[in-house]
């Protein structure tokens, strides 16, 4: 995670130094009302369907189709919302996949990626997203209350993602004086050390979540019996990207 988020601040500056913060301000979808995630996975399937052309753990999906063919794919067979990647480095995404995300489909948008800045929230605005991912074990609690704070700002929902129970309680202090209870919390089901995906670690977060918030299971998801069995416990939402995306056509195998 280290090496990925040196790899992003990298990356970053020559962004920061390409498109000032007021030539962000400036693009068309930056002022775009954006939907609530939080609404989407409550009033649908609460399958949130990933764009992800490759990862550090598997390589490349060789996904023949094109992002607009599986995203407009997603939104058909009933997604509640895509989580676009727009990691280059690591994940193969850019954010003018975020950009034809937003013209294809008309449902929210999460933009993953890994947010350090403040910058990145600008952008994921200025392209097209109506939510953030905020990872705890790439932020401290500082941190993550500003990136917080400017992405109500923008209106953007945030996703919180966590993978124990250490980061859970963070985040539970990060959010106690949220006046807006519209936040989502996730458990990533992969062991980032190791690349392993469990869904016993989401059984076991949950229990720990506070009241009321929107909890979501990510990664390792295969299945519509895992999903149902998720769903029976008391997850709201399932982040799935690549057993979608390791098929020839996302949004088909997506129907299921
Ligand atoms: C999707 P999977 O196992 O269905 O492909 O997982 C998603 O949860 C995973 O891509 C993910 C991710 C992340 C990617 C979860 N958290 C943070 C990049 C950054």
């Amino acid at each position: 995670l280290k090496k990925i988020t040196n790899q992003t601040a990298q990356d970053l500056k020559v962004r920061k130094n390409k498109t000032s913060l007021s030539q962000l301000r400036e693009m068309p979808f930056y002022s775009r009302q954006a939907f609530s995630l939080h609404n989407g996975l409550k009033n649908g399937s609460g399958i949130i369907a990933e764009h992800k052309r490759q990862s550090p753990s598997k390589g490349s999906f060789n996904c023949p189709a094109s992002i607009q063919e599986v995203v407009k794919g997603y939104e058909k067979a009933g997604a509640s919302a895509i989580s676009c990647l727009t990691d280059q480095p690591f994940f193969g995404g850019t954010l003018q996949d975020l950009l034809e995300t937003r013209s294809e489909v008309n449902i929210p948008i999460l933009r993953k990626d890994f947010m350090i800045d403040l910058y990145q929230i600008h952008e994921a605005k200025a392209y097209g997203a109506d939510a953030i991912l905020l990872i705890a074990a790439c932020l401290n609690n500082e941190e993550l209350k500003t990136m917080s704070l400017e992405a109500m700002n923008l209106g953007l929902e945030i996703l919180f993602e966590v993978h124990d129970l250490d980061e859970l309680n963070r985040i539970k202090e990060v959010t106690a004086s949220f006046n807006s209870s519209k936040f989502i919390i996730g458990v990533n089901n992969r062991d980032l050390k190791r690349f392993k995906t469990d869904i016993q670690n989401s059984k076991d977060l949950l229990p720990h979540f506070p009241e009321g918030v929107l909890a979501i299971s990510e990664s390792g998801i295969s299945n519509p019996e895992t999903v149902k069995e998720l769903k029976e416990l008391g997850f709201q939402g399932f982040l799935i990207g690549e057993n979608f995306m390791k098929t020839d056509l996302p949004g088909a195998s997506c129907e299921q």
